[in-house]
């Protein structure tokens, strides 16, 4: 890269950069039941709120977990996490909007969603003891632009939120959902990928059959994966140049009621991303197009994938494995949100001092 070109980008990130990093404050199942998420404020409160999401008091910095701890149980569901208190209740088929606080921009990479059976009581359970199975995992939606679009913008576009569908085949039970953006920024050095993994309690109804197997949230990646240590500051040509770390999508993620996409129901998730290339229109198989007509809200409101534009053929159109998540169309017009520099995390441009460290 040229000095210049590290100059702007320099720029671009020191204007753009917000403070916090960030952690998921409001759940929304099934487009209408709404839950809180945890919120490391709690702690100084007196009675705290029994929510669905996982406690994590040591994330008052909204921080994140680093490849070198990938080994150890606080990947499971963040520093120090401890089971939340309450249970949201899900229909296998539904789909969860997890909200982010507002996510900063620079923080590009593949957002991922796991499932874990925690037997009689997702409040109590050992997350030792959890076995993680992938039911979506998105990276590069579109390879255009240095860097290029990952899933972490597409949620951005999407106010900050991302809809996964819990798969209508599993069976009923009580699972922990983790879900998870890793930031790339920094991830062209060892060590400097960024893991933001955050836990909720749900329990799940329906009729479906499958168990998949997984794997401890200690065994998901390795600090050395190759999508954990990536340069995301080059040309790609294709989405599927990334490869997303962790297992491979769970092959009946997709299947099952309408309106799972079902020709796009790859198993592996590299190649999941690889079907999202820059579309001028949408794929026949997109599942949103069954969905109301196009609406614009604004981008501070929760919106589902069911709202992805058809309409709007300029857009890149996602259409990942769980057919959902990040498929809105850019918000151009709006702006982006309140932003400030403080000095804190400035990426990949401290690849010698170790930014966005404490
Ligand atoms: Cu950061």
């Amino acid at each position: 890269m040229t000095k210049s070109l590290i100059t702007a980008s320099l720029l671009a990130t020191l204007a753009t950069h917000v403070a916090a990093h960030g952690i998921v404050t409001k759940i929304v199942v099934g487009g209408t039941k709404t839950y809180q998420g945890y919120s490391p404020d709690f702690q100084y409160q007196p009675t705290p709120p029994a929510v669905i999401g996982w406690t994590a008091p040591l994330t008052q910095d909204r921080g994140f977990v680093e490849p070198a701890s990938f080994g150890s149980p606080d990947i499971i569901c963040h520093k120090g996490a401890t089971p939340g208190k309450a249970v949201a209740q899900v229909v296998a088929g539904e789909t969860i909007d997890l909200q982010w606080t507002v996510w900063p921009d620079s923080h590009k990479g593949p957002v991922m969603d796991y499932l874990a059976d925690c037997g009689s009581d997702c409040t109590t359970v050992d997350k030792t003891q959890l076995k993680f199975f992938k039911i979506d995992g998105v990276g590069i939606t579109n390879p255009a632009g240095t860097p290029p679009n990952f899933a972490s913008d597409d949620m951005i576009k999407n106010a900050s939120t991302w809809s996964v569908k819990i798969p209508a085949s599993i069976k009923p039970g009580n699972y922990v959902l983790r879900h998870e953006t890793i930031a790339l920024h920094s991830a062209g050095q060892e060590n400097g990928a960024q893991a933001y993994p955050q836990c909720i309690n749900i329990q799940v109804t329906g009729s479906g059959t499958a168990s998949p197997a997984g794997v401890a949230g200690t065994s998901l990646y390795k600090s050395t994966d190759p999508g954990i240590i990536f340069d995301i500051y080059r040309k790609f040509t294709s989405t599927s140049e990334y490869p997303v770390p962790g297992p491979a999508v769970f092959d009946g993620s997709s299947s099952g009621s309408a309106p799972a996409p079902v020709a796009s129901a790859a198993p592996a998730a590299s190649k999941a991303s690889s079907a999202a290339a820059p579309a001028a229109t949408v794929p026949a198989t997109k599942p949103s197009s069954v969905a109301a007509p196009a609406t614009t809200l604004p981008a501070t409101t929760l919106k589902t994938s069911t709202t992805a534009a058809p309409a709007s053929s300029a857009a890149p159109v996602q259409n990942n494995t769980g057919g959902q998540g990040g498929s809105a169309p850019p918000q151009r017009g709006q702006g982006p949100p309140p932003k400030q520099n403080n000095g804190q995390c400035n990426g990949r441009f401290s690849r010698g001092n170790r930014g966005c460290r404490r």
